[in-house]
């Protein structure tokens, strides 16, 4: 079978419900033979996170530490200031990262602190590191804007599955995100879009969300594996623990729908055993979050995170796109 043809679009929730099923050590050869076939092996991607605007989000996302409803002792503060995002993210690339990206608590950016992104945009852009943001929903026009400075990927998570979303977010629609995605794809941006395990939600809901993301007309090119990082104040807070072998069933799935995407093993590593992400790695996730602190919570220290990938023979891939993810866009989408 040529790589071409192992990119679908159109998996049914049966195959993919009975790809979960499988016993794990069936799922996890399969998951790294297409992964091996698709990717370098033994590399991982390096993001580095940075909140450019932390807190007062009027959304009311169950998980999250930022919104203005949740009393977790977040406060409000303003957006940086565009040379302390640069220092940060001369910092990021000094210590390994490749991928620097921008964090905002809005539901969506103002046209005056898009302006003021687009100015980090293009500071970061210039010190060689490939940039990311995250500021909520975007219109078609603002999607361009940040493309016109020079940004590379777009990151908005769709979180769960459409049939469990309004458990957790009731601010804005399911719809509202799809939207956004496609602004962002019209722009000719990269996608970053992924998820959260550990809400509450059920395995239907895990292999519905895979599902969607796996069925939009193009893979997104990063594709962001969460467990959820529960903070006090927050409604999830004290939600049921995910087993872990289930987390790694969600990144081999994840892996197998969408083989030429870079499959990242993102928040709750803090909470995870040296041995749980090796297990991860080897599901096919090929990107980590790399820095001491994701956007208002803790992440490995780097140097335990570079003694962890040396202890397992991985190394950091090389900054610029590669091949694979270049593929996402091409091979299955001659027109
Ligand atoms: N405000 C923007 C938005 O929601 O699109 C951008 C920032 S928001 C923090 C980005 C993503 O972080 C969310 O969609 C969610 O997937 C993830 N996230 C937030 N809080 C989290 C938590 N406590 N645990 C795991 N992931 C979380
Ligand atoms: C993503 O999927 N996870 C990141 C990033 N994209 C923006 C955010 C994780 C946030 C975890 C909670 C916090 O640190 O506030
Ligand atoms: Fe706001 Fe984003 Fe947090 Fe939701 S996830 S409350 S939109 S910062």
């Amino acid at each position: 079978m040529t790589r071409s043809a192992q990119i679908r679009h159109d998996w049914t929730l049966e195959e993919v419900e009975a790809l979960f099923a499988l016993p794990l050590l069936d799922l996890l050869l399969r998951a790294q033979s297409v992964h091996r076939a698709h990717h370098e092996p033994n590399t991982v991607q390096m993001s580095t996170l940075l909140s450019i605007k932390t807190g007062a989000c009027p959304e009311d996302c169950a998980y999250c530490p930022q919104s203005v409803r949740y009393d977790t002792g977040i406060g409000r503060e303003a957006l940086m200031e565009v040379e302390a995002v640069r220092e940060c993210a001369l910092r990021a690339q000094a210590a390994g990262a490749t991928r620097f990206c921008m964090g905002a608590a809005y539901r969506s950016p103002k046209p005056k602190d898009l302006r003021a992104i687009c100015a980090m945009v293009r500071e970061v852009s210039a010190l060689g590191l490939e940039t990311c943001a995250t500021l909520g929903m975007l219109t078609p026009e603002q999607a361009r804007e940040l493309k016109d400075a020079g940004l590379d990927f777009y990151n908005h998570n769709l979180d769960t599955s459409e049939e469990f979303y309004g458990e957790i977010i009731t601010t804005r629609t399911y719809q509202d995100r799809l939207d956004t995605l496609e602004a962002v794809r019209e722009a000719g941006l990269k996608v970053c879009c992924g998820g959260i395990i550990g809400m509450g939600e059920s395995a239907r809901d895990r292999a519905q969300l895979l599902l969607t993301l796996a069925n939009l007309p193009q893979h997104p090119e990063s594709v962001p594996i969460n467990e959820l990082v529960q903070v006090p104040g927050t409604p999830l807070h004290g939600a049921a623990s995910v087993d872990p072998f289930d987390f790694v069933r969600a990144v081999a799935v994840a892996r197998l729908l969408m083989p030429c995407s870079h499959v990242r093993l993102s928040a709750g590593r803090t909470a995870m055993s040296d041995e749980l992400q090796a297990l991860c790695f080897l599901a096919g996730a090929n990107s980590i979050f790399y820095g001491e602190k994701l956007l208002t919570t803790g992440n490995p220290d780097t140097d335990h995170d570079r003694k962890l990938l040396a202890r397992l023979g991985i190394v950091p891939e090389a900054a610029a796109t590669t091949r694979s993810e270049a593929a996402t866009g091409a091979a299955d989408h001659p027109a």
